[in-house]
This record gives C-alpha cells, structure tokens and sequence, in this order.
C-alpha cells in the first residue's frame, strides 16, 4: 500500500489524538496504518518565515511542519481564509473581505507549502489534502511536476454559483481544483452545487460522478465527515470523568431539563438567533420558566479578526438581557461560558441535557449534533433540535429539524422535545444511532481513500494548466 501524505493547515495532536476528536484520531489510525506522513502549518509565526520543513518521528507516522511569517499569517490565514473564503463559503457576503493582497498572500503561502512539500514525497505516494486553506495547493504541487494521485476534502459548504461568483478569482480558483483527482464534499447538496458552477459557468460537463472540464477529469462525490460513535458513546456511558461531570451538572439541575449548546464561537453557528429563539420559548410558554435551564459552551475563536470580536460583545449582552429579565435568586436561566471543557466531560454534560439544540446558520457538518446523540442513554435517550443548514441534517432526518432564522419555530420545536414521550425518543434515537454506527469517521476516511485509489488505478497523469 502506498505511502499516506495527509496535508491540513493544523497538524496533530498525535499523541492526544483521543482528546482533540473523531477527525484527528481518524487521521492518525490511518497514518499509522500505512505508514504516513502529516504535513501543514507549525501554528507559529516566525519573523523568518522559514522556507523548510521541521520533521519530527511520532513513531510509525512523520510529522513536517512550517513556520509562516507574520505578512502570510495576515494574508493567508487571517485573511483570505478566515476573512474571504470562510465568510463567502457560508454566506456571509456582507462580511467578507474582497482584499486582492489577501489572495496573492494566500496564492503565495500555498505555493510554498507545495514547495516545501515536493522534496518530500516520493513517486507513489497517495496524497490527501483538507480543506479551504488549501484551494490552490493541488495545482501548485502539480506545475512542480508532482504526478502522485491527489484527493482533497472540503470540511465547509461549497456555496451557490451565484455566492461563489462574487469573488474576484472564482474562476482561477475552481480551475485550479481540477488539479486534483478527487475532490469531496460533506453532503450531495454540495456536489450539485459544484457541478452547476462548474456546468453552467465553467461551460464543463459531467458523466456520472465525473466532471471534465479545463481539459482535465476529476472525481466529484460526497462523504459526509462521521464520528467515533461507537467509542463515543462507551466514553459518555462508562468513563470517570463523564460520568463525574454527568452526575455533577444532573445534581445541580435539580430536576430541571437541560438544554445544551456547543460551539465554536463563530457567527456561523447562529448563536445569537438561539438565544432569542430561547427568549421566546421563556416568553410564550411562561411554565417553561424554573422548569429548564440552557449552558451554552462557546470556545473563543479567531480573537484576532474584528467580526469575531464585535459577535462577542453582542452575545455578552443577550446573555445578560436573558438572565437580567427572567432570572430569580435560585435560577439562572442561561448559562454561557467561554472556556472549553475536556472532551470526556463533555461527553458526560451531552448525556446529561435532555435538548441538544444545534443551529448553525450554514455549516459543513456539524460534529455536535453527532456526539449530542452518540452520548445519549439508549434507555432515555434526549432530543436533537438540528438546523435545516447543518449538513449533518442531510443524515439526521429524525431530529427536529428546524429553520433557525425562524425563532418562534425554534422556540416551538423546545416545547415539542420537552414534551416527547420515551416511546417516540427511542425509537429517533435507535435510527439515528444506526446510522452514526454505520457511517463513522473510520467508514468516512476509507471511502474517501478507496475512491482516490479507484482513480488512481485506472489514471491517465494530468497535465497543467
Ligand atoms: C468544521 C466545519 C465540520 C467544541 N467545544 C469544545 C469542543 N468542541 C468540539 C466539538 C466538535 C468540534 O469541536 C466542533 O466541530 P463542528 O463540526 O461542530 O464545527 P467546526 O469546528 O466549525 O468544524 C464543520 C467539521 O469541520 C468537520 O468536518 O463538521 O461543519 O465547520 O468535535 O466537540 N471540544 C472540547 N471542549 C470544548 O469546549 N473538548
């Protein structure tokens, strides 16, 4: 079996692998299964910037790391990933910079990670690239003569053609994609609107799974991103530290029910319209007060860009509004905290919350929602109150699926959970665990690098554009 050469913007944990998730242990037993290598961004920022690669063993699996200077780390990271594409890709035209040194940065970073990269690789290597950060890194690779099989995962949403055209090099872009062989997308929704731009406005045609277009064929199919399920569910039901934390959050509700949100704290994920939609559930059904409580986690992300900061302060003040206007001496209505909890606790406080409620206002996936129903009680399962825009709704059509600009149907769709009897959580729950079962994180990597060695085999090399 071929070398694996995972490419990610962030590389490791390794030796945490189980700490930091799914997708890192997925990628660490598949590395270590075929021998490997992982290869993006050290994280640090060095005057120097160098132009070569730190490699440190980790066992069977090679970690090569690169520094970025502080000009790429504004250009390429703070800017054209996290203040272009990631704003534009989840619909947030208003918010997106359309800065043309942000993209020359981002052109230029990755190019010298191809550059770096090539001396590494070896002629059969099997190559597995992630994510938006890394658009233009296939392309890049290629023109250096690189002929290994190249696939590449887009973990965000592929935007509407119309979306997508407001960026200056929509075209360049797109183009430079079908350097890889195979490009994969969360959810068949994506697919299609990949191949309408690429149909429509790119004047490409597709046959099956395949799309020719710029003189080249690509593979172009969706692998919705799973979870451990099974290893998360044993973790939420047996292990110290959940159990501590499940018992600990179970005493102090006091008999309430719990609503539970996790995030990133991102604009993406919808928080604000939660906090109203759970303003109008305390509004319009006056018994629900004392009755639930909801804890919002929402780690601080990206403190360095603006919008991050200002989404921050708005949310300090619906908080304070909530707990301002409904709260008592012994009841705190919202609970919302900054600080990240370990992931076995975590477990523990999913299992703990009778509601899940996941809203983003567009997203790739969403992982939550996943691990919400991987802790459950198989017994006295709770309820997942999903956004229509998750793409892990695509999957998850037992949950209650919700429209999260729509408050009032937010607020709704709590009371409905609040209220579902044991009969009809058991049996959402049983469907929507098998099917977490059967399309894991493990089945997600293996299908994706079965189809890049389905193409490889029977491969004519690309040529560059
Ligand atoms: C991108 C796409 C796609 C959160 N708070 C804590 C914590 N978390 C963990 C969760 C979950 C992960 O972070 C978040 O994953 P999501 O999928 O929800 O979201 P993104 O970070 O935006 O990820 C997304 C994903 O890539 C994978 O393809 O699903 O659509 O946007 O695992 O548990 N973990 C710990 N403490 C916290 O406080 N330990």
């Amino acid at each position: 079996m071929s070398r694996l050469v995972v490419v990610s913007n962030r590389v490791g944990p390794v030796k945490d692998a189980a700490r930091a998730g799914g997708l890192a242990v997925a990628l660490v037993d598949a590395l270590k299964a075929r021998g490997g290598l992982w290869y993006g961004w050290s994280g640090k920022v060095d005057e120097r910037g160098n132009d070569s690669a730190k490699i440190e063993e980790a066992g069977s699996l090679t970690l090569a790391t690169v520094d970025l200077a502080p000009e790429e780390h504004e250009e390429y990271y703070n800017g054209f990933a996290n203040r272009c594409l990631w704003p534009l890709f989840h619909y947030r035209i208003d918010l997106t910079a359309f800065d043309r040194r942000y993209y020359e940065g981002y052109r230029r970073v990755n190019a010298k990670f191809a550059r770096v990269l090539h001396p590494l690789l070896k002629p059969d290597d099997t190559i597995w690239v992630h994510d938006y950060h890394f658009l233009a890194f296939g392309n890049e690779l290629r023109h250096m003569g690189a002929e290994q099989s190249i696939g590449f995962f887009l973990h965000i949403p592929f935007p509407a053609r119309e979306v997508l055209a407001a960026l200056p090099h929509h075209d360049a872009m797109v183009r430079g994609l079908f350097a890889y062989d195979v490009i994969g997308f969360q959810t068949e929704r994506d697919c299609e609107r990949f191949r309408d731009y690429v149909v429509r406005e790119a004047h490409g045609s597709e046959d099956g799974d395949k799309l020719h277009c710029f003189g080249r064929t690509v593979t172009v199919r969706a692998f919705p991103i799973g979870i451990d399920s099974e290893g998360f569910a044993k973790m939420a039901a047996s292990d110290k530290d959940a159990c501590k934390q499940h018992d600990k959050v179970t005493s102090s509700l006091a008999g309430r029910t719990q609503i539970v949100g996790v995030d990133r704290l991102d604009y993406t994920k919808g928080i604000a319209e939660r906090f109203h939609a759970y303003e109008r559930l305390l509004q319009d059904y006056p018994e629900t007060r004392r009755e639930v409580s909801y804890l919002q986690i929402a780690v601080t992300s990206r403190g360095d860009v603006q919008e991050y900061r200002e989404m921050r302060e708005e949310l300090d003040g619906l908080s304070g509004h909530i707990n301002g206007a409904y709260g008592e001496f012994d009841w705190t209505p919202l609970r919302y905290l900054n600080r990240p909890m370990a992931r076995r606790s975590l477990a523990g406080l999913y299992r703990a919350s009778k509601i899940g409620l996941v809203t983003p206002l567009r997203d790739g996936m969403n992982l939550v929602a996943k691990e919400y129903v991987a802790a459950q009680d198989p017994e006295d399962p709770g309820v997942l109150v999903l956004s229509r825009f998750a793409g892990a709704s695509y999957q998850m059509a037992e949950a209650i699926i919700v429209n999260p600009y729509d408050i009032k149907g937010v607020a709704d769709a709590l009371q409905i959970a609040r209220y579902m009897s044991q009969q009809e959580r058991r049996e959402r729950f049983e469907a929507l665990m098998g099917r977490l079962k059967s399309e894991d994180v493990a089945h997600w990597r293996d299908d994706f690098l079965t189809a890049l060695a389905d193409v490889a085999e029977r491969r004519i090399r690309p040529t560059v554009s």
